[in-house]
């Protein structure tokens, strides 16, 4: 008996040691260890052994067996080790491979423009100021001089939502509200850029929606004289150094003077070509002085303050910065379009 078990520790020891994975050492574990293993008989068959036999055998039984379990738990850490390492050399990553390329956005052509306008303007001391789209009939009109049934009201087709409330036309609502928050109390000094809204078949130069940038200055003292270097510093950043503006009369209800801005053609100098059709000059905005209806209706004392107003497309100044040809392209979304304006 002493024997066979020594011979069942060198087979099971063998088996340990040949067992190349975590089940093959289980299924060795079963097989010497299990219930119905070898060591389990010869423990059954101890019962035939006489009483000073019985704690000799039992004590090396019990010794075969430890150390069968301590040959398999060593086994069981090298193979789980084995296995970490296996896993970790599988699942390694390459680092000195190239990364795929990230996609990156831009900002859209109008925006940066936007933006470009809104910086400028900051620098000469504006902040900006925003409003709500959906706008008051009366901050969208009646406050700025065009009451009901005023021809002007229908240059400008709106899409209304109830017989008050419409999309707004401009931004000047923004301006009104604005000058209506400082009570009667100046300065006002603001840019106001935004959506706006108007009912119109959309065609290469026109857009249901589109975008404005109006400005305000209330103070007292404000001349014509102040928006004209203004405007031409506005048209020297936007267009180069070298450009100049000239004023043309004009009418706007809320404006009076009222003035046509044009910038001398950046493409010829001013000499005239296909650019500016022959003339030398370029249409960029509308401005003029602050009616003193507008004032009065804001709360100004039209006696005491002056200002001056104006208001451009920032979609025409991209247009003639960059040569585009279509209003549409603005609003496509047509990344061959788009990524022209990706900065470099
Ligand atoms: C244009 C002309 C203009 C204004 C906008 C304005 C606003 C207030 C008072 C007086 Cl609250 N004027 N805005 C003035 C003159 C012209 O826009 O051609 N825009 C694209």
């Amino acid at each position: 008996m002493k024997e066979r078990l020594q011979q069942l520790q060198q087979e099971a020891l063998e088996k340990i040691e040949q067992a190349n994975d975590l089940k093959a050492l289980n299924d060795v574990r079963v097989a010497y260890l299990g219930k119905k293993g070898p060591i389990t008989e010869v423990l059954r068959g101890m019962g035939a052994l006489s009483p000073e036999e019985r704690p000799v055998m039992g004590a090396l039984v019990n010794e075969v067996r430890e150390v069968i379990q301590t040959a398999l738990e060593a086994k069981q850490a090298t193979l789980e080790q084995a296995e970490v390492e296996k896993k970790l050399a599988s699942e390694a990553i390459d680092v000195t491979l190239p990364g795929r390329p990230v996609k990156r956005g831009n900002h859209h052509p109008l925006t940066r423009v936007i933006e470009e306008i809104e910086d400028l303007f900051i620098g000469m001391g504006y902040t900006i100021a925003e409003g709500p789209e959906v706008e008051k009939d009366y901050y969208n009109f009646e406050a700025l001089n065009l009451p009901k049934g005023h021809p002007a009201r229908d240059m400008q087709d709106s899409f209304y939502i109830t017989e008050e409330i419409l999309l707004r036309t401009h931004t000047s609502p923004v301006q009104a509200r604005t000058m209506e928050k400082h009570q009667g109390r100046g300065p006002v000094k603001i840019i106001c850029p935004g959506k706006v809204y108007r009912r119109d078949n959309d065609d290469a130069t026109h857009s249901h929606q589109f975008t404005q940038i109006e400005g305000l200055v209330v103070d007292e003292n404000i001349r014509m004289s102040d928006l004209k270097g203004t405007l031409r510093e506005f048209a020297r950043k936007m267009f180069g150094e070298d450009r100049d503006i000239r004023f043309r009369p004009s009418f706007f209800p809320f404006t009076e003077p009222s003035v046509e801005v044009d910038v001398s053609c950046a493409n010829c100098g001013g000499h005239g070509c296909s650019v500016c059709k022959g003339t030398g000059w370029i249409e960029i905005l509308g401005a003029g002085m602050v009616h003193p209806n507008v004032l009065e209706m804001a709360g100004f004392d039209s006696k005491k303050y002056t200002g001056f107003a104006f208001g451009m497309g920032p979609e025409r100044i991209a247009m003639l910065k960059y040569g585009i040809d279509d209003i549409r392209h603005f609003y496509q979304n047509d990344v061959r379009f788009l990524q022209q304006f990706n900065r470099v």
